[in-house]
């Protein structure tokens, strides 16, 4: 992975330089101020990380180098991974070198299956994707090389190492768990020349080539890949690398942070949603039947899960992207009708609710992304969280491997106690 490991090299040396030059320019600039109302909002909006990897605009949604959806939406994960890591898309050559590492890479231990197969059938899938990350743990290079003395300047390419390693299992473990909990158990090999998607597809045990669902996963796998650094599960997993954790261990960290319902996980409560609106009023509700369900789930203290976004002020370029393909392949989808009628009614709903509390209306992708799955059969809506969670490892892993580069320090914000502010409050 010689073409690879020079790029990031690259990429590294000039970020660096940049934040050195920048520093060295201006070392006593303020980014911001950190008010009080930043302390009980969960840091909402706080500039306090820096993340090359991807960019989230309010207004026009994710960015990756510069290019937003629409530019990327068409890339495989494997060019996407590449374009995280080293800030370009891949020439043929680099692109062909990569995968061929993956697929290299491919095979889960025994050990794993093993483990996985003893858990209750009760558990969640996110549970098991989490933990089969973290039992692979002890297979970490960096972690090896780290105790053998590694020097500073080679952290990154053994987190490297440890991603490419990583991503590589994420198909066959994620499969693997859907077959043991949804299926008889049989864990289905795949054929060494598939892509990531095509592999997904395949060990899942679904058709490939049914009408679109492995193009669904491949932009499944692209979709959710980032979301720049302050979200709840690539936060966590930084903040568990910044401590030279590996990547297993971050890995699986923030995958438990996606598997929360204000986050990832809102693309299973959004198909229970539907389905629940389905077997409340049918599998064809009308407009007015659905407003009228959003505003009694509103009444009874609920949230209306896949609208609201901590960063985006507009609808989620995904969502946007997701409809096009609904559209495309299944617009008779009953699911599908139901997430454009709530697309209908919602946002209007969340404008005036709360006195206008609420910061964004409009849905972000996890309001649509399950419904297309549910479409092609996959009907288990517990497990389109590790959907979304083999994507987003990318970014983990992207986000990661610049920080060790940049020798980015172990993350330590300082807390305050309520007296620490009475007294700092009352002194000014
Ligand atoms: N339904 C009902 N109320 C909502 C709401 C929604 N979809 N979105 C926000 N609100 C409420 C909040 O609960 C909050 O109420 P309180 O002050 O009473 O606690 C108020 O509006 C203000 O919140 P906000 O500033 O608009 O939103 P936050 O930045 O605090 O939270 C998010 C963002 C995503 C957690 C929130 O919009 C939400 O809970 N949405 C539903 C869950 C969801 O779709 N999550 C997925 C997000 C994308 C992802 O990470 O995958």
């Amino acid at each position: 992975m010689e073409k690879l490991l020079a790029k990031v090299d690259r990429r590294i040396k000039k970020l660096g330089d940049e934040l050195q030059q920048l520093y060295t320019e201006h070392p006593d600039a303020t980014i911001g101020e950190i008010t009080f109302q930043n302390l009980l909002s969960g840091m909402r909006g706080m500039k306090s990380l820096i993340c090359n990897t991807s960019f989230v605009d309010p207004y026009r949604g994710l960015f990756i180098s510069g290019l937003e959806v629409p530019d990327f939406e068409h890339k495989t994960p494997e060019e996407i991974f590449f374009l995280l890591v080293t800030g370009t898309l891949p020439s043929k050559s680099e692109l062909e070198e990569l995968s061929s590492e993956l697929k290299k890479r491919s095979k889960v231990p025994e050990y794993v299956w093993k483990m996985l197969r003893s858990l209750p059938k009760t558990i969640h899938p996110m549970t098991m994707f989490s933990l089969g990350i973290l039992a692979m743990e002890g297979e970490s290079v960096f972690k090896k090389k780290y105790e053998e003395g590694l020097h500073k300047d080679e952290y990154w390419k053994y987190t490297l190492e440890d991603s490419l390693n990583l991503i590589a299992k994420l198909p066959s473990l994620a499969a693997g768990i859907y077959r043991i909990l949804f299926m008889n158990g049989d864990i289905i090999d795949s054929d060494q020349q598939l892509d990531l998607a095509g592999n997904l597809t395949q060990r899942l045990g679904f058709n490939r080539h049914n009408q679109g669902f492995e193009e669904l996963n491949r932009l499944y796998l692209v979709l959710h890949c980032d979301h720049e650094g302050g979200n709840v599960s690539a936060f966590t997993s930084r903040v568990v690398n910044s401590a030279l954790s590996n990547i297993y261990y971050a890995a699986s960290a923030g995958l438990n942070g996606l598997a929360g319902p204000l986050h990832g996980l809102a693309n299973q409560e959004c198909l229970h949603f539907i389905t629940n609106i389905h077997d409340t009023l049918g599998n064809k509700p009308s407009v007015d039947e659905i407003r009228k369900y959003v505003m009694k789930t509103l009444d009874d203290g609920k949230v209306i899960p896949g609208y609201g976004h901590a960063v985006l002020r507009v609808t989620d370029p995904r969502f946007t992207a997701f409809m096009k393909f609904g559209d495309k392949h299944c617009p008779e989808s009953p699911y599908l009708q139901t997430v454009k009628k709530l697309y209908e009614v919602v946002p209007d709903i969340l404008k005036t609710y709360k006195g206008g509390k609420v910061s964004n209306p409009w849905p972000n992708v996890d309001a649509i992304s399950g419904s297309l799955l549910y479409h092609y059969g996959m009907t288990h809506y517990e497990y389109y969280t590790v959907m979304f969670g083999i994507s987003r490892v990318l970014g983990f892993c992207a986000q990661n491997t610049i920080a060790r580069g940049l020798h980015q320090p172990i993350i330590r914000p300082k807390s305050v106690t309520n007296s620490w502010l009475k007294e700092h409050l009352e002194s000014q």
